[in-house]
């Protein structure tokens, strides 16, 4: 069955691989599922044909056959249900290994999602160093507690699994912010995801579309 995933027409990341896409893109590369982009415009995004797939207007989607889904996490956790090698088969483990998944986008992600939007939305309100200290205090404490979980690991729950996949782009999102380097074993377990071959191809399939938006 043919798998078709949406992605920004003109991410304004620019190929970093910091849009929602690349998680869903990196779960297929792990799993070797082969899939079509379909590049959205901003405008496009919050007309019917896209809202009838995503009614909060936004990337990324998933089609395969009659099913059509949307939310990153839920694209992630479908994939990893149905393909060996993204989850332990044991149950409680299983359950374990997603309750690590809604934790990277429940709890680790909001306040991460908060600084950038504080970032391009209030940057100029006299307000704007002491709201960034409340939101950078927030999210050292998630930061350092999942710190003190991962410990030495090399991977947040047993072996790499869609957990690693939720959890490292959500932090990388902190690139450029000098946080993650306050909790080194957090900053080389994202270089580990990074460097994985699914990963690598992921990224680089992005980064061919942000080449390409360039050159137009
Ligand atoms: N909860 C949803 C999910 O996980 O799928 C959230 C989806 C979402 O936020 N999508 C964003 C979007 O479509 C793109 S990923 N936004 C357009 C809109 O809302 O109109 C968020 C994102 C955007 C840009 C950057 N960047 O430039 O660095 C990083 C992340």
């Amino acid at each position: 069955m043919t798998i078709t995933i949406t992605a920004f027409q003109s991410s304004p990341d620019r190929g970093r691989g910091l849009a929602r896409d690349m998680r869903v893109r990196w779960a297929l590369e792990e799993v070797g599922l082969p899939y079509n982009v379909r590049l959205v415009s901003f405008k496009a995004l919050k007309e019917p044909a896209h809202l009838a797939l995503q009614p909060f207007g936004q990337i990324p989607t998933y089609e395969e056959g009659d099913l059509a889904m949307f939310e990153s996490g839920a694209i992630v956790l479908h994939i990893a249900q149905r393909h060996p090698g993204l989850l332990p088969n044991e149950p409680d483990a299983r359950a374990r290994a997603i309750t690590w998944m809604f934790a990277a986008v429940g709890t680790m992600e909001p306040p991460i999602v908060d600084r950038e939007i504080a970032k391009y939305s209030e940057g100029d309100k006299p307000w704007y160093d002491e709201r960034l200290s409340m939101i950078d205090k927030r999210i050292r404490t998630r930061l350092a507690q999942l710190s003190a979980h991962l410990s030495d690991a090399d991977w947040l729950d047993g072996a790499f699994s869609a957990v690693d996949i939720m959890m490292v782009h959500v932090l990388r999102r902190l690139e450029g912010a000098g946080l993650l380097e306050e909790y080194p074993n957090l900053a080389a377990y994202v270089e580990r995801g990074k460097a994985r071959p699914a990963y690598k191809r992921a990224f680089d399939a992005q980064l061919a579309i942000a080449i390409a938006a360039a050159a137009h």
